[in-house]
């Protein structure tokens, strides 16, 4: 069984929608975690390493890390096939979009966030304005990055160009709004968001 340790409203939301999408059987533990606005606190029963979260167990095998975790977790579901297997010419990108969604996105966010120049040559990821091209490059291939099939790289970069939406953070592209709102509009997700924050 996966337990899934999760704060509402959070990164591990996400892995709500991912296992409703996987049809896994799982239970959720609430735990508190330590927010922006100074709120909260780490939750001893969270065996993430820095309190944070998601981290799953499945029956004691801790998985910390979104990318980690969505990998974890469609290779253990194959069936529902959102996870291209070992052997499988797409496993090489779907890896490469779940690496480049923590080493590159994510710090490429929140340097923009920070107003923080990307050190060129030092970091490595690169700046936001570099980021996007390449990923509306990606979806002028199909409606998902892997092209036709959706998959759990899709949960994580679909989910937070959602959140994001509005925000001045997000460069304007129409094609990764439209994109956002195709991921978001999946059944999984709003079995998830009915879960979230209960
Ligand atoms: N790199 C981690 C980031 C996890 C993370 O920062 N989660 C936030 C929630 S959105 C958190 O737990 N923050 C609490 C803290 O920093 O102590 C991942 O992708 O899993």
């Amino acid at each position: 069984m996966i337990t899934l340790y999760h704060a509402p409203r959070s990164r591990s939301s996400r892995f709500l929608f991912l296992l409703e999408e996987l049809e896994a059987p799982y239970e959720i533990k609430t735990v508190s975690i330590r927010r922006g606005d100074g709120s909260g606190a780490v939750d001893p029963a969270n065996p993430h390493p820095h309190g944070k979260v998601p981290v799953i167990s499945d029956d004691g095998t801790v998985v910390f890390e979104s990318s980690a975790i969505a990998l974890y977790l469609t290779d253990k579901f194959p069936q529902i096939d959102i996870g291209p297997r070992i052997g499988d010419p797409a496993r090489g990108p779907y890896l490469s979009w779940l690496a480049y969604y923590s080493g590159v996105v994510e710090p490429a966010f929140v340097s923009k966030f920070m107003n923080v120049e990307v050190p060129r040559g030092t970091a490595g990821w690169v700046a936001v304005d570099e980021v996007v091209p390449v990923l509306v490059d990606a979806l002028s291939k199909g409606p998902y990055l892997l092209g036709e099939a959706f998959s759990a790289a899709d949960v994580l970069y679909g989910t937070t160009f959602s959140l994001f939406a509005d925000s001045p953070l997000m460069p304007k592209s129409p094609a990764i709004a439209d994109y956002a709102k195709r991921v978001v509009a999946r059944p999984a997700y709003a079995r998830a968001m009915a879960k979230d924050g209960a």
